[in-house]
């Protein structure tokens, strides 16, 4: 740390933080960033091609310095490279998915899902070599089994799952939210204790060669936004 100043407020070390808030150049690096993300996409078609091991223990890292309810940082990250492991999480997430879309999702809802072309198979679970599988922790456990309270805890994994694929893409890798639903076997098949629930599963790696991804436009900045400026 450049510089050592710091208060005690309320009883509790505050460190400066100013020093580190001296970017230059902020419209250039804004936009120069928009443009990194915007042509972020979902990619389904994955290459088997390995990724260091560093890289997705950085992207964790850095998912893991979001911000979160009193700090408490409610989330896990299970990384599965086994290939034993990832066919069963195909096979468990296959029939659901199959359940989900002969019967459970409704017309409009698969109607919504057409020109994403999605459909129960998933094989890219098998193929891209690393599954994220994060983890909400409602509440966390003490080492005498209490329950220690968390808070606002979906909008806290909510928020590291954004900085997760943010650093995914920033890496020069590709991903997807995938949702299979319900989840609760990844709880049991990944030997998860009683406090974890499983939010998102996001295979990580290189696309194939030839990577094709729908032809969808974003919402325009009027269109998200409006700024009350008077
Ligand atoms: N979970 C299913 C269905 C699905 C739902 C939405 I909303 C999508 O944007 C994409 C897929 C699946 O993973 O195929």
């Amino acid at each position: 740390m450049a510089n050592e100043k710091y208060k005690i407020i309320d009883g509790h070390k505050h460190i400066l933080y100013s020093d580190y808030l001296k970017v230059k150049n902020i419209e250039e690096k804004s936009e120069s960033f928009f443009q990194e993300m915007d042509w972020r996409r979902s990619v389904r078609d994955f290459s088997d091609k390995l990724v260091p091991k560093s890289v997705i223990e950085n992207i964790i890292k850095t998912a893991s310095t979001a911000p979160s309810g009193a700090h408490k940082q409610p989330w896990f990250f299970c990384v599965i490279e086994s290939a034993e492991l990832k066919s069963q999480i195909r096979k468990a997430a296959e029939e659901e998915e199959r359940k989900s879309y002969e019967g459970r999702m409704s017309k409009e809802w698969l109607n919504d899902l057409k020109p994403l072309g999605t459909n129960h198979s998933k094989p890219f679970l098998e193929i891209a070599p690393y599954l994220i599988i994060v983890f909400k922790k409602p509440y966390d456990l003490s080492k005498e089994e209490e329950k220690l309270q968390n808070y606002y805890v979906n909008e806290s994994v909510g928020i590291a799952c954004g900085m997760l694929i943010t650093a995914i893409h920033q890496a020069g890798l590709v991903t997807l939210t995938h949702t299979p639903s319900p989840m609760n076997f990844l709880t049991k098949l990944l030997e998860r204790p009683s406090n974890e629930r499983a939010f998102l599963l996001l295979p990580v790696g290189y696309p194939v060669t030839e990577a094709y991804v729908p032809d969808i436009e974003r919402k325009n900045l009027d269109e998200v936004s409006k700024f009350y400026s008077k």
